[in-house]
């Protein structure tokens, strides 16, 4: 081992030592390469750097890759100015554009493989030269290919005969901010927006780029800027510059900036009286409108509109449909190629409907009558981005229609940004649950990559987790769900727990006795929650305002939770098979046989479909009463788990980030000891039986758990 290398390692162990992290960095720390091998072999491949610049978004991944390699290798590569330069261990990055001789390498005749996006990262030789290539057909391949390459030297995988092909599976991969134009972020936990309108478009804080930088980094291609609860004014010729600068900022990483649609815009802010979409001068309207949105913004990519959902205007208050209204949309913007993302969570007030069935039933009739530039969007299950939900029977139920899915990474009903719940098993659930539209192995994922029905449109959205927290999303562990679901938003198929190795190492580090706790953690962390909170399919009983903390006893004309769990001294849970709402019917068979049947309907399934005495014995052969008890001790006790876990990881990384999340565990502990309490002592006024002795008894009266005041949600400010 050459010196040189020793030397660096002892000042990286040093570093690593004193080094203070905030978070900030994501899970682009470039940290030091301590293993000195692994550092020699990783430098001789970057002796040279070749990596022509003919736009800002090679530029960009130029200087990725600089910033990676100075990171991680603490090395500058020599820089080479021609292909007849080229030397042994050089690192070329380029498309047949910026690199003309890459016609003459074997890569070349491999980008056929690629869609677009795509990229491909291989070993070769030029000239009897060993060189490493990433190489794509578009800039923005190239920038994607060179964040996949540092992210295998993050987890410090070999370098040596390397041949990867990768194309994303979905086309648009969004990110829906709810941001609104004050500065506040509806159901956001880190803090205010990252949008700074009062100085944009003329200051672009350099967050921006970072921000764009890490999307890039898994994959993100579009950002809805506002809030689904709309202001018609974002539409307005001054917003719309506002809006231009971010998108200036966004273009170089391949992210395309959306804005949400307010259905009543032509009249609030276009003078006139009324949104009808028939009224040829409402079409002319928008048409009008989106030809000045192009003229600011010539790769504008189109509106997110929620419709005729919680108060917002939209086409039914015309007695037009969804599809009316969504297609007046898209048709102003199909000239521009800009698409429309029309939300499916609808639902009624009125009490004696099931909310669970509305979405299927307004959408379904109005398969195939969606424009070809219109995603419907349902969100990934039924009620409203519960902890645990079936998938959305619309998933598989409207084959001519492109369908988008939201699922929601800000932990509105997960416990906020105070609660460490990965929510990459929550989407691989979703993502990998059979619909069975087209027989066995019809996922949720294959619908939504369902090219052959959807005109080459595949999407999928989330609501994120990033404010203006200096680690982005308050929680470290928040950054885990941002960086999962770009991951599976590129790929819908991958496994949770790989993409959680893969953010662990690049976020803390490879070494087992780091990478295997924090995996632990991780995987049990959404199922704790759930056990704690809602387990057995319960739904729906946190707090009215805030959705963070029990509030099943919540009863009041406009909203009950009752109406959710429909507790009394005999059962609990709702009928939804044929026998009562019938929401099991929206389901292909044989889906539609397991959930209606209580013998096969799984138990993390069972009060949302069914309503059971509490005697009802469990396949364990307990009450329904002790094994809901079970479950919320259970809860409990992984979260306690998760504590004594985290705590071996003392000394083994930065104390900043030890403590951050040690403080907010302790937390999590406290919450989920007042979820378990509150609720289990609301229920047992009505089942009448105790809880176990075995168990520790509630600390507190029914009475104290309900007089807990919910924490103040300080800018989660549910604005409508
Ligand atoms: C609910 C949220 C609310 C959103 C709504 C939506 O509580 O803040 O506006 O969903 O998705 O879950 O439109």
């Amino acid at each position: 081992m050459k010196t040189r290398s020793i030397v660096f390692v002892i000042m990286c162990c040093l570093i690593q030592l004193v080094r203070a992290e905030n978070g900030y960095e994501l899970w682009l720390r470039y940290q030091p390469i301590e293993d000195a091998s692994l550092l020699d072999s990783y430098r001789q491949k970057h002796i040279a750097l070749f990596v022509p610049v003919s736009s800002d978004t090679l530029k960009a991944a130029k200087k990725e890759l600089q910033l990676g390699l100075r990171g991680l290798l603490n090395y500058s590569s020599q820089e080479i100015a021609s292909w007849n330069e080229l030397k042994e261990g050089t690192l070329i990055a380029g498309t047949p554009r910026s690199l003309p001789g890459l016609k003459d390498t074997d890569v070349y005749r491999k980008l056929d493989r690629l869609t677009e996006e795509g990229y491909l990262i291989a070993s070769s030789h030029i000239e009897k030269k060993a060189v490493t290539i990433i190489a794509a057909r578009t800039d923005i391949g190239v920038l994607y290919g060179v964040f996949r390459y540092l992210q295998l030297m993050q987890t410090h995988q070999s370098l040596a005969h390397l041949d990867i092909a990768d194309s994303p599976k979905l086309k648009y991969r969004m990110l829906n901010h709810w941001d609104n134009l004050n500065g506040t972020v509806e159901r956001g936990y880190a803090g205010y927006s990252l949008w700074n309108w009062e100085r944009l478009p003329r200051y672009k804080d350099p967050r921006y780029t970072d921000y764009a930088r890490a999307n890039a980094s898994i994959g993100i291609n579009g950002i809805v800027l506002n809030n689904v609860n709309a202001e018609a004014k974002s539409l307005r010729t001054d917003w719309l510059v506002k809006a231009s600068g971010l998108a200036d900022v966004f273009r170089p990483y391949g992210i395309k900036i959306y804005l949400t649609a307010k259905f009543s815009a032509p009249k609030e802010i276009g003078g006139l009286d009324t949104a009808n979409p028939k009224d040829e001068r409402v079409r002319q309207w928008w048409k009008d409108k989106v030809k000045e949105i192009y003229g600011l913004i010539p790769d504008f990519g189109g509106f997110l509109v929620k419709a005729n959902s919680e108060g917002q205007p939209g086409p039914q208050d015309y007695g037009c449909s969804h599809a009316e209204g969504a297609n007046l949309l898209g048709e102003a913007l199909e000239p521009y190629g800009g698409i429309v993302f029309w939300r499916a969570f609808v639902y009624q007030n009125e009490r004696h409907v099931d909310r669970v069935v509305t979405g299927y039933n307004e959408f379904k009739p109005l398969d195939g009558q969606f424009g070809k530039n219109v995603f419907v969007q349902p969100k990934n299950g039924p009620i409203d981005f519960q902890p645990r939900e079936p998938f959305h029977p619309l998933f598989g139920s409207m084959p001519d229609t492109p369908l988008a899915m939201e699922f929601q990474i800000t932990q509105e009903n997960l416990g906020h940004a105070g609660h460490l719940v990965y929510l990459g098993t929550l989407f691989e659930e979703t993502l990998q649950s059979d619909t069975y539209a087209n027989g066995k192995g019809t996922t949720v994922s294959k619908v939504l990559q369902n090219y052959q029905h959807t005109h080459g449109m595949s999407a999928l959205a989330g609501v994120p987790n990033v404010g203006t927290d200096l680690n982005w999303t308050g929680h470290l562990f928040g950054q885990a769900n941002w960086y999962a679901f770009g991951r599976l938003s590129w790929n819908p198929d991958m496994h949770a727990t790989d993409i959680a190795a893969e953010w662990v190492k690049m976020t803390f580090s490879t070494k087992q006795e780091v990478l295997e706790p924090i995996l632990r953690i991780m995987s049990m962390s959404r199922e704790a929650y759930v056990n704690y909170t809602m387990p057995l399919g319960l739904n729906h009983i946190m707090n009215y305002d805030t959705h963070n903390g029990p509030e099943p006893w919540h009863n009041d004309p406009v909203w009950t939770a009752f109406d959710y769990h429909k507790v009394t001294k005999d059962s609990i849970g709702v009928d939804r098979t044929m026998q009562g709402s019938g929401a099991t019917r929206q389901y292909h068979s044989p889906v539609f046989d397991k959930f209606d049947d209580l013998n096969t309907c799984p138990e993390s399934y069972l009060l949302w479909f069914h309503r059971l005495p509490w005697d009802y014995k469990l396949k364990s052969g307990k009450t329904l009463w002790n094994g809901l008890v079970d479950h919320y001790y259970k809860g409990v006790e992984e979260v306690r788990q998760m504590q004594r876990l985290w705590d071996t990881l003392k000394g083994k990384i930065d104390n900043e980030r030890f403590r951050h999340v040690a403080t907010l565990l302790k937390y999590q502990e406290q919450e989920a000891i007042w979820w378990r309490d509150g609720c289990l002592l609301f229920f047992q006024q009505y089942s009448g039986r105790p809880i176990p002795s075995q168990y520790e008894q509630p600390a507190h009266s029914l009475k104290y758990y309900q007089s807990i005041p919910f924490p103040y949600d300080w800018n989660g400010v549910y604005e409508h």
